[in-house]
């Protein structure tokens, strides 16, 4: 059986679902420190669950006889900088304890994702490389980037079996931007949709790695479903699929909607976007266990904006 630590955020939800999908629905446990959307709820086990508690996060893991945990409960990089303490408590706590419960044998695999926030402003931005600079200047990519070295210690000290990836943005429409700095590319389309303009908190240039959630969810159940001597890497391994910048991602939504409009107005968060890459290489992925992407831009744009017109006209008929 799989524990889903954070299962109604932005991944969880969508990886909840697939991992139902793929393993039945009475294999996978959700479990948040909130309830969530009904459909997850109603779809399959679900606990209300404090990510930082070891001693209950034990609790659910003999009561469903779980094997494995994915670990996907933490604070995003634009509230971190609001909440630094929380953050890295979050972020760090929930981390330890899960490892530390596959150290003692309770369950024999983790997956637990970093992020490009790992990066700093001194990293190369164009074609990062999997090995490079990195000295970040967010607590969440601290947070993640000190998470990448405890993973790789207690794989090589005590032999866990934890498996990590760089998550770039990841663009999806079944939930509400998360407090992210790359969400303006997912509010984008919730804006363009309801009022066919958009005010971006990042400037039209900013160039940022990014991926769909289609992709993203499959990345994330294909490493974990790789032999464990595929994995040569048990930091975080990068992983990309496209990039752009708020002007390319307008462009590609004016295809579908061609009285959107956008506008610039950069806050806080211009600084933490310039503070990471623009490009990513992810060639150690695609060699060690078969890693390719399937959305670009215009798939991804079309695939987003079709499902939140239906869902707009399904809300209609049913008022
Ligand atoms: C954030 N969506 O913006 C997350 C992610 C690379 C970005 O870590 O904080």
């Amino acid at each position: 059986t799989i524990l889903i630590i954070g299962a109604c955020g932005q991944i969880g939800t969508e990886l909840t679902t697939k991992l139902r999908k793929l393993y039945g629905r009475d294999r996978v446990v959700a479990t948040d420190i909130r309830e969530g959307d009904t459909m997850l709820m109603s779809s399959g086990p679900f606990e209300i669950l404090n990510a930082t508690k070891k001693d209950d996060i034990i609790t659910v893991v003999k009561k469903y006889k779980a094997t494995q945990i994915y670990l996907l409960a933490a604070m995003l990089s634009a509230t971190g900088e609001k909440y630094p303490d929380k953050a890295w408590k979050l972020n760090m706590t929930s981390l330890l304890a899960v490892l530390d419960i596959a150290k003692e044998g309770l369950i024999n695999k983790v997956y637990w994702p970093s992020s490009i926030a790992a990066f700093g402003p001194t990293t190369p931005k164009l074609d990062t490389p999997q090995r490079t600079v990195m000295e970040p200047s967010t607590v969440y990519g601290i947070s993640k980037l000190s998470g990448e070295f405890w993973c790789n210690y207690y794989h090589e000290q005590y032999g866990v079996d934890v498996r990590s990836l760089r998550y770039p943005g990841i663009i999806s429409w079944k939930t509400q931007p998360g407090g992210g700095t790359t969400d303006y590319a997912v509010d984008i389309f919730f804006k363009a949709i309801e009022d066919e303009r958009y005010t971006c908190f990042l400037k039209e240039d900013t160039r940022l790695p990014m991926m769909y959630m289609d992709d993203a969810v499959d990345a994330t159940i294909q490493i974990m479903q790789a032999e464990s001597d595929q994995i040569k890497i048990r930091t975080s391994y990068n992983l990309s699929a496209i990039d752009f910048t708020p002007q390319e991602i307008a462009a590609e939504i004016q295809k579908s909607i061609p009285n959107f409009t956008i506008d610039y107005e950069p806050d806080f968060r211009q600084k933490i976007a310039d503070s990471w890459p623009q490009t990513i290489d992810d060639s150690h992925a695609r060699n060690d266990w078969n890693w390719s992407h399937k959305f670009d831009l215009t798939s991804m744009t079309k695939d987003i904006i079709s499902n939140l017109k239906s869902q707009k006209d399904q809300q209609l008929e049913s008022v």
